[in-house]
């Protein structure tokens, strides 16, 4: 039986984790899969994370199973922290996951369920497991126009004129925040007439929600959900805990289906029940639990929110050096996008041969696509990598 499986194309973000750690120079420089690294190269466990952790081991009694939709104290305190009012509690259904990968994955089937002719309209590019998912589920993908080549902004034209072809019923796929690979954002009114158009043509908004805290901070990050969620009859949301956290491998996520009409929430609980019964039952705790401890105690929140703010202003101070120093070395403002960006995230703009040259002859990694991780840089590597750049006529 075995022996019919077909092979599945890798991942290439995780292929070049590999690569990078089978590459023996010692001065190698790793800004592939987007996990947040401080200045030394570490990814630290935040200190409240680390404080709720060992409150967590003094106090929890049992391990036993919680529910299918996960803690409503973690459902009440992310709803909290996404939409923080911006839609009564009642019109929120919510279940934990196990990631916001896992949340992407029952947004797609929830909305394969509600209608089997659904449209997904992504961004073009977005995230790779957006697409792989999609594609194992079946669903059809349309991209959308998003990423300009020549500013390394956002394609706005192109963006809205391409989703004027969304019909009723068809899911629109948006970052919330810190866009995965591009780093290119809207800025509020741009969103807002992303929202008139899924009004006009009634398209159903999917946020994904993995970066609130790394762009502009923790409410500027969420404001673009907030309108989308407050604006159209109904949205979906999945946000992920990774990242803004720092608990990647406790995989800590949620699915929110956000209703202006309330009557449906039964519905909606009720199918994000039944989907993690059907893929795992009961979502992973452990995180979910860190997360609303934290949010829920002033003085670990406070403590969280200094060290993400830290976290958010060390990327920032990092962009800003790498626009500088490319300034300087190509004497033009050709890379001032990199400052422009937010989030882990730029895209270059260049070619795969260039982003090739740069590993092979500086040790330098990227993604394919020439996305960076700016979070992989530090003070020392920041002249390395704009000199790598310019001499090799990127
Ligand atoms: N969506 C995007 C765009 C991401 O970049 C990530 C990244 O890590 C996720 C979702 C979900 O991550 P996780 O499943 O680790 O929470
Ligand atoms: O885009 C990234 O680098 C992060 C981490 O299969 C990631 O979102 C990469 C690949 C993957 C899962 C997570």
């Amino acid at each position: 039986m075995f022996s019919n499986l077909k092979t599945h194309p890798a991942d290439k973000i995780l292929a070049l984790m590999q690569l990078y750690k089978d590459d023996p120079r010692p001065n190698k420089i790793d800004l592939g899969v987007g996990v947040y690294k401080d200045a030394t190269g570490l990814t630290p466990v935040m200190r409240a994370v680390k404080a709720a952790e060992k409150q967590l081991w003094e106090q929890e009694t049992t391990k036993t199973y919680v529910a299918l939709a996960g803690d409503p104290g973690f459902a009440d305190a992310m709803v909290d922290m996404v939409l923080a009012g911006a839609v009564a509690r009642e019109n929120v259904a919510a279940a934990a996951t196990p990631g916001g990968t896992g949340a992407c994955r029952q947004a797609f089937e929830m909305v394969k369920m509600a209608n089997p002719d659904a449209r997904i309209f992504v961004s073009n590019p977005t995230w790779p497991n957006h697409l792989s998912i999609l594609k194992h589920l079946n669903m059809p993908v349309v991209e959308y126009r998003y990423f300009d080549a020549e500013s390394r902004g956002v394609d706005f034209e192109g963006m809205l004129a391409d989703l004027q072809q969304v019909k009723a019923g068809d899911v629109v796929l948006l970052h919330g925040c810190c866009h995965n690979p591009t780093g290119a954002n809207l800025n509020l009114t741009q969103w807002q007439a992303v929202v008139d158009v899924l009004l006009k043509t009634g398209g159903v908004p999917m946020i994904d929600l993995a970066y609130q805290g790394f762009g502009d901070g923790l409410d500027e990050d969420a404001a673009a959900t907030r309108l989308v969620a407050s604006s159209v009859p109904e949205c979906l949301i999945a946000a992920s805990c990774s990242k803004n956290f720092g608990i990647y491998r406790e995989r800590t996520g949620i699915l929110m289906a956000v209703a202006q009409d309330k009557g449906l929430r039964t519905l909606t609980q009720g199918t994000l029940n039944y989907l993690n019964r059907q893929n795992y039952s009961f979502p992973p705790d452990h995180g979910a639990r860190l997360v609303t401890m934290i949010l829920n105690d002033p003085k670990l929140r406070t403590e969280w929110a200094t060290e993400l703010e830290e976290v958010r202003l060390s990327m920032l101070n990092l962009r800003q050096q790498m626009a500088d120093e490319l300034q300087r070395l190509s004497g033009s403002d050709r890379f001032g996008f990199i400052a422009q960006h937010r989030g882990m995230f730029s895209r270059l703009g260049t070619t795969p041969e260039m982003v090739e040259r740069l590993r092979a002859e500086h040790a330098i990694y990227m993604v394919g696509d020439s996305r960076l991780n700016i979070a992989g840089l530090n003070s020392t590597t920041v002249p390395i990598l704009a000199k790598a750049i310019v001499d090799t006529g990127i």
